[in-house]
């Protein structure tokens, strides 16, 4: 049977960009679905670049100007891969233009702007998708899965740490196209948005509801050099930030995140203690999920270190044979096969922009409690 073309207009072509391009041309080759990814127009400003990525990934056309884009005939998706400052106006223009919308995490600046998002969506009756794509690393999709199963039991504690080290050099720049995400103008935060956004979209997902949190941020290197302006300016995000949380199922939790913790580059890490069993991943070693069931007759209790590869463990089926790991690619890979699974059968798939909105409320009580130094409330999205 013929497919159904969903033509893409991708708007950005950075790292996100490149990612999702790749999942689009990998999906159909992997999972059976109804419908086709089509390459139809990407657009980014510099018309000589956006032409080489377009003839790199197979793109059909280009625009320079993301207006035209959203409004063209024959695009059915508009993904959103720009900075975060953008994500709102193009977003809400997508939706009154009727465009099914993908948009790059974090949703939005803040909640406020979030909500404005979920409003013209829902108003407009689009599909709608955030990028979180750890949620589909198989690993991260079983940790869930046994969370969902009641394996661990009544969870007491829930610990996540997303740790980096490239801004430690007080010469890196702030703003422009590459360091855009050390602009507060152009990211509305620094760890709090880019990195911790992932940990407690996973930790949302997985242990519900957060109810209030207690946070302490903190910006090491007080002033960079712009590079739009050419001027020394402040810097406005935060660099670092930790905060306490509790959760509405009674479980306590700590998160931590920083672009100052040298020697790691992206060591994205949750554990999870429940009454019968614990769980850990991380990224670093993304294919395995570690498991302690306390159940266990003692004599073999300890331990396990699940490679997460056989065809019964989520996704898996789609790839190789058992024993032969995939990455942090199939993610995207993953992200596209159940948006379109979701277009098929109705039931959307998640984070839908209103999922995306709880994350954006959690970061904005987080810096919020930062600022204050108190307790801090977690506003609700429903
Ligand atoms: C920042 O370095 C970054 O690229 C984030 O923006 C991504 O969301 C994260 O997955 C990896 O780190």
């Amino acid at each position: 049977m013929a497919k159904k073309p969903i033509r893409i207009g991708l708007i950005g072509y950075g790292f996100m960009g490149r990612a999702h391009s790749n999942a689009y041309l990998k999906v159909g080759r992997f999972f059976d679905l109804p419908y086709e990814c089509v390459l139809q127009a990407v657009c980014a400003r510099d018309e000589a670049k956006v032409r080489d990525f377009a003839q790199r990934w197979g793109y059909a056309s280009v625009e320079t100007d993301w207006r035209k884009l959203v409004q063209r005939d024959d695009i059915d998706l508009v993904d959103i891969c720009v900075p975060n400052h953008l994500h709102a106006e193009i977003a809400v223009a997508a939706a009154r233009a009727g465009k099914m919308i993908l948009c790059e995490k974090p949703l939005a600046m803040n909640a406020a702007e979030g909500r404005k998002m979920v409003a013209a969506v829902e108003k407009a009756g689009v599909p709608n998708m955030v990028w979180y794509n750890y949620r589909r690393v198989p690993a991260v999709t079983l940790a869930k899965q046994l969370v969902d199963e009641g394996r661990l039991g009544r969870i007491f504690h829930y610990r996540a740490k997303f740790l980096q080290d490239w801004t430690i050099n007080p010469d890196l720049p702030q703003g422009g196209t590459a360091l855009w995400r050390l602009d507060v103008k152009a990211a509305g935060s620094g760890v709090t948005g880019d990195l911790l956004a992932h940990c407690i979209d996973t930790a949302l997902w997985i242990n519900g509801r957060i109810e209030k949190v207690c946070a302490m941020t903190e910006t090491f290197i007080k002033e960079r050099k712009h590079v739009v302006t050419g001027k020394v300016e402040k810097v406005g995000i935060d660099d670092a930030c930790a905060f306490l949380a509790r959760f509405e199922n009674g479980s306590l939790a700590t998160f931590e995140s920083t672009r100052y913790a040298r020697g790691h580059k992206a060591l994205y890490t949750f554990e999870i203690n429940g009454e019968h069993a614990s769980l850990f991943w991380d990224l670093h070693d993304l294919h395995r999920l570690q498991y302690f069931d306390h159940r266990d007759p003692s004599l073999v209790r300890g331990w396990r270190s699940i490679h997460v590869s056989d065809s019964d463990q989520p996704y898996m089926k789609h790839w190789w044979v058992p024993g032969l790991q995939i990455g942090y690619e199939h993610s995207f890979v993953h992200q596209v096969a159940d948006f379109l699974k979701g277009l098929e059968t109705g039931q959307p798939a998640r984070p839908t922009f209103r999922d995306a909105l709880e994350t954006q409320l959690v970061c904005d009580a987080v810096l919020k409690s930062a600022r204050t130094g108190r307790w801090e409330k977690v506003g609700t999205a429903r």
